[in-house]
């Protein structure tokens, strides 16, 4: 994992705004080369599934399973802007569990506005777990490859705070949307790191741009992988120990009474042997 991490540790103010709003912007994430060289990366593999899928030119592209589809995506996963925020909120016994990209082309001029898809993530998690509210679990981190410093753009939308609710009410007109939606504005290179709890939805793209967003979902080693996970090609060619942890990598199983080994979690060690033994992580 590369030293520059140490550049983009999570900040108290950063901790309290996530734990307070349920997200966090961290602007200027990627630099624009290298939005550029994603966005060139994902097009063709856009075009193939947008083929496969038979959708048509204005709806949305979902893909799961992305970070296999191209090595450009690989460094993303403990990318030094983004990844010390993650591990600093959820600590160092986490793996990736899930990645995807949505492109949202505009829509046509005629189409009708309506309430958004508003959702927690990890589905049957919020039905089978029964506190209030439900514990974090995970969390994701949204590289966004297109403007969406306006809103209409597609935007991200959260209810800032709902984390902490396991359930909202909604206005009685089905066309309404919740009173506190916000769009999150951000541009080509900025990235959002979002609770899962939160209550989010992608919004409505009525402006001439795609919109295009690479999302990465980190959660404890004991979750079940939202999607395949299809990185044996790049688990045989990785040496980087925490890179390794990140893919699923577990040489000695799971996580059972005297586990996790060191070996199986060298993102603690990483932590401690730069941070020291006091950083508080979780
Ligand atoms: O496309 C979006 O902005 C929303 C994505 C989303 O809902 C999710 O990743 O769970």
């Amino acid at each position: 994992m590369s030293s520059q991490s140490m550049q983009h540790l999570l900040t108290k103010s950063e901790r309290d705004a996530f734990n307070r709003d349920g997200f966090l912007v961290v602007p200027g994430a990627l630099e624009p080369d290298h939005v550029d060289q994603l966005v060139t990366a994902l097009d063709p593999i856009e075009a193939k599934y947008r083929q496969e899928s038979g959708l048509k030119p204005y709806q949305e592209l979902n893909r799961l399973d992305v970070i296999g589809e191209d090595d450009s995506l690989l460094e993303l996963i403990d990318w030094p802007t983004t990844f010390p925020k993650v591990w600093g909120i959820l600590g160092w016994h986490i793996a990736l569990y899930h990645s995807h990209y949505i492109s949202k082309p505009p829509l046509p001029r005629h189409y009708e506005k309506r309430r958004l898809g508003w959702h927690q993530d990890s589905g049957r998690l919020n039905v089978d777990i029964e506190t209030e509210p439900r514990p974090r679990i995970s969390l994701k981190v949204g590289f966004f490859l297109s403007d969406a410093s306006q809103p209409d753009r597609g935007n991200f939308h959260v209810i800032p705070g709902s984390h902490l609710r396991n359930s909202i009410d909604f206005p009685d007109d089905p066309k309404q949307d919740h009173p506190d939606a916000v769009p999150v504005l951000v541009k080509p290179g900025d990235a959002v790191l979002f609770d899962r709890r939160i209550w989010h939805a992608g919004g409505q793209n009525c402006s001439e741009v795609t919109r295009k967003v690479l999302f990465f979902g980190y959660a404890y080693r004991w979750l079940k992988p939202r999607d395949d996970m299809t990185v044996e090609h790049y688990l045989a060619r990785t040496e980087d120990p925490v890179r390794r942890q990140l893919l699923g990598a577990s040489p000695n199983g799971g996580f059972g009474f005297t586990s996790p080994a060191e070996e199986d979690v060298p993102l603690k060690a990483w932590i401690r042997d730069h941070i020291g033994k006091d950083a508080v992580v979780p």
